[in-house]
């Protein structure tokens, strides 16, 4: 059994969620086209659809809001804001954003022209949305390992730095207007980087003149695991190494709503004074002054008092041993998932699970579904439905991973709502024979299509055989 500490909080505020009923569940599923993603979440229970901005914000998150100062300009709450960022994160130049995909729509609009060539380890949709939208090819430069669901790499977010070093040699560094590197990786099931590889990977891309920016999301969590699992470090406090993590890189683009334990939020933060100053200029057009970026005062005083949070030891060790708790019932149970469990989210291995169904029957999607009808739970495909078509062929991409996320919102479920979810993953995975068809697209919207889309059984009205 993993070391599985209480929480290090008491509940002072609840909110009423209700069960339903597996009818009741077949028909809101049903009118939401099939996709947990158009739920109404009143019709959820146990909501695992994403760990950003669903957070419980403490006591002293909820006083900071009233000390908002809602200037429009130089809002004290701003320099509170900055202070905290720089503090924590190290970097010079601090510009909020409304949240990670305004950031990295302004980086991308600063930095790619078309035909260039980003490398990264993994993609996230919305990152790769903004750079393909602004002209630029993605390449992963994980390691092989990220690939591998029963591989137990301690860092299988690490760079192939064989994989960096030929897009560098093939596109020539004046095509790569930068390396986009992420700490911890989403898409590989929340897997670290190690600090000795973050910054290999940025040592290699600066001896060709190429900058890296981190996404630094969910980067306290990935301290956490350097602290555990790579050597030289465990004495090291979370804070010292997350700034270990960031001092390397060139900036970093954060949505606030993960690690920073706030509702909304985000920022860009730089190193480089001009560049600084372009991305200022832009978040004037797409977000709000510079010293607001989108968010309300107080959603900047909240932001601050969450980053002095979430570097507590007390809290990061109990939020990733809740997730690890989950994996650890699923694993003994033969629930095949990927390991080890992650930062922020225990993924169900789908063509594991559906292995009767084929990829182009949607497994990671028709998973989800089931998920939904048998325990009210909602989590993410994290598979075909994500990643999309290749913009030059039009083609679905089949990424090797297919997956149902299920992503744990911090300080928000106790321990018998997790049981509640392996009980229920557990029933899934023993009836799994039991779902006979997968689905497929009624409605497919070009951009980030796993939010809106809409899908019917590939046969008959259900994916159960009625
Ligand atoms: O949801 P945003 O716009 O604040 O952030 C976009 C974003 C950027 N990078 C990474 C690694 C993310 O995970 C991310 C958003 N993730 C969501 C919404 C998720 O459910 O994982």
């Amino acid at each position: 059994m993993p070391d599985h500490p209480a929480e290090p909080w008491r509940i002072k505020m609840v909110e009423p969620i209700s069960t339903t009923t597996r009818e009741y569940r077949e028909r809101a599923l049903r009118a939401a086209g099939w996709n947990p993603c158009l739920l109404r979440s009143e019709d959820v229970y146990i909501d695992l659809f994403t760990d950003s901005g669903t957070n419980a914000m403490s006591d002293r998150q909820w006083s900071a809001l009233m000390r908002g100062d809602e200037a429009y300009a130089g809002a004290r709450s701003f320099y509170i804001f900055e202070q905290a960022v720089r503090a924590h994160y190290g970097y010079e130049h601090v510009i909020p954003v409304h949240q990670g995909r305004g950031g990295e729509n302004i980086l991308s609009r600063c930095l790619i022209r078309p035909g260039t060539h980003i490398p990264g380890n993994m993609y996230f949709p919305s990152t790769r949305a903004h750079q393909e939208l602004n002209g630029a090819t993605f390449h992963d430069v994980i390691i092989d390992e990220a690939h591998n669901p029963t591989c137990e790499h301690p860092f299988k977010g690490n760079v192939d730095l064989a994989k960096l070093q030929a897009v560098i040699t093939e596109h020539g560094a004046t095509a790569i207007p930068y390396v986009s590197l992420a700490a911890t990786v989403n898409m590989a099931g929340g897997q670290p980087i190690s600090v000795a590889n973050l910054t290999a990977a940025c040592d290699l891309a600066h001896a060709h003149g190429i900058p890296v920016f981190l996404d630094t999301a969910r980067a306290v969590e990935n301290a956490w695991f350097v602290k555990q699992r790579e050597p030289g470090w465990a004495h090291r406090s979370v804070a010292d190494i997350l700034l270990a993590l960031c001092s390397p890189t060139d900036g970093a683009v954060m949505s606030a709503k993960k690690d920073c334990l706030a509702n909304i939020g985000g920022w860009i933060a730089l190193r480089d004074p001009e560049l600084a100053e372009q991305a200022r200029g832009l978040v004037l057009l797409y977000e709000g002054l510079h010293t607001y970026g989108g968010m309300a005062g107080r959603d900047m005083e909240a932001i601050a008092q969450g980053i002095t949070e979430s570097v507590d030891e007390h809290h990061i060790r109990a939020r990733v041993a809740q997730i690890e708790y989950l994996g650890h019932r699923l694993d003994t149970a033969g629930v095949p998932i990927i390991h080890p469990a992650g930062g922020h989210c225990v993924c169900v291995d789908a063509t594991a699970v559906l292995a009767h169904l084929p990829r182009t029957a949607l497994p990671g999607q028709t998973l989800a579904a089931a998920v939904y009808l048998d325990g009210g739970i909602r989590g993410v495909e994290r598979g075909t439905v994500s990643a999309g078509r290749d913009p030059a062929t039009g083609e679905n991409r089949y990424p090797p991973l297919e997956f149902l996320r299920l992503a744990i919102p911090r300080r928000v479920y106790t321990q018998s709502h997790i049981d509640h979810v392996a009980d229920s993953l557990i029933r899934v995975h023993t009836h799994r024979r039991t779902i006979t068809h997968g689905l497929s697209f009624t409605h497919e919207p070009p951009h980030l299509r796993f939010f809106q889309a809409r899908f019917a059984p590939t046969a008959g009205t259900s994916i159960y055989t009625t």
